[in-house]
């Protein structure tokens, strides 16, 4: 699949396309990521791609006719349009794994990263088929929620993850994920020593899985209830899951 992602900081994508498990998803090409530069496609001596907000108010607004020459230029190099074109901005949908998946089943999309306080509308009206924001906070542009993305779709790759760990991930089966743990079986610091459950050293795996489910339903129950609520909603959650639930004091 192919991503090509329109931007004023090419260079903040290098750094994250070189680095960890997804790397070989992008070096592979399986997820093809090219970077086109915003500034190449301003015209003019002082290479405007922003002006001020016409009805007044801070900021300035990102112009149309850059984002317009940059948009042929890749329409022109993948041979045909494509089909999704998303922008970053926080009025968008915010992002889920349910919007990553389908996503990763296709072929791509153009990304569009904003600065400043956003893009004339009238080009996102043309052209922008989708918008997704990363939640309620402020950032400074679309950049850093592009990468989200594609870290995002590059590790559902098939090769990506040693086991297909995310069959099992928090956001797939709908609720959080217990606690891990690793050697030593006791830590001893200074402070104290600190043993790992027994139940996970006992050879139980049936026992085993028990008790992290019920890590799983404990956890979600109080950090995230709305969580619980949908597995609910869907029949996801066993008679025995309700009967370990009903026993919790929240
Ligand atoms: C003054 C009103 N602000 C809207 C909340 C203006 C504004 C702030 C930050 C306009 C653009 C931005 C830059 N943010 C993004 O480009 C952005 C973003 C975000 O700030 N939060 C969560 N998701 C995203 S996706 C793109």
């Amino acid at each position: 699949m192919r991503f090509d992602v329109v931007t004023l900081f090419p260079e903040l994508f290098a750094p994250h396309l070189a680095s960890g498990i997804t790397r070989r998803a992008y070096e592979s090409g399986r997820v093809d990521v090219r970077l086109w530069p915003l500034r190449d496609f301003a015209e003019g001596n002082y290479r405007r791609v922003d002006d001020r907000p016409f009805g007044g108010g801070p900021g300035m607004v990102m112009l149309a006719e850059p984002l317009q020459r940059a948009l042929e230029a890749v329409r022109a190099d993948r041979g045909a349009p494509a089909a999704v074109v998303i922008n970053f901005s926080p009025g968008g949908r915010v992002l889920t794994q349910a919007l990553v998946q389908e996503l990763a089943a296709g072929d791509g999309a153009l990304l569009l990263c904003g600065r400043y306080e956003g893009i004339d509308q009238r080009f996102l009206d043309r052209h922008v088929t989708l918008e997704i924001s990363l939640g309620d906070f402020v950032l400074s542009g679309g950049e850093l929620p592009a990468l989200v993305l594609l870290d995002a779709i590059a590790r559902l790759q098939p090769g990506v993850l040693h086991v297909e760990s995310h069959e099992q991930d928090s956001f797939s089966d709908g609720l959080l994920e217990g606690p891990v743990y690793s050697r030593p079986e006791v830590w001893a610091t200074a402070e104290g020593a600190w043993p790992v459950p027994p139940v996970l050293l006992s050879g139980h795996h049936g026992e085993v899985a028990r008790w992290r489910r019920q890590c799983s339903l404990e956890r979600s129950a109080r950090r995230r209830p709305d969580l619980i609520a949908a597995a609910r909603a869907a029949g996801r959650l066993s008679v025995e899951d309700e009967r370990f639930l009903a026993t919790l004091r929240l």
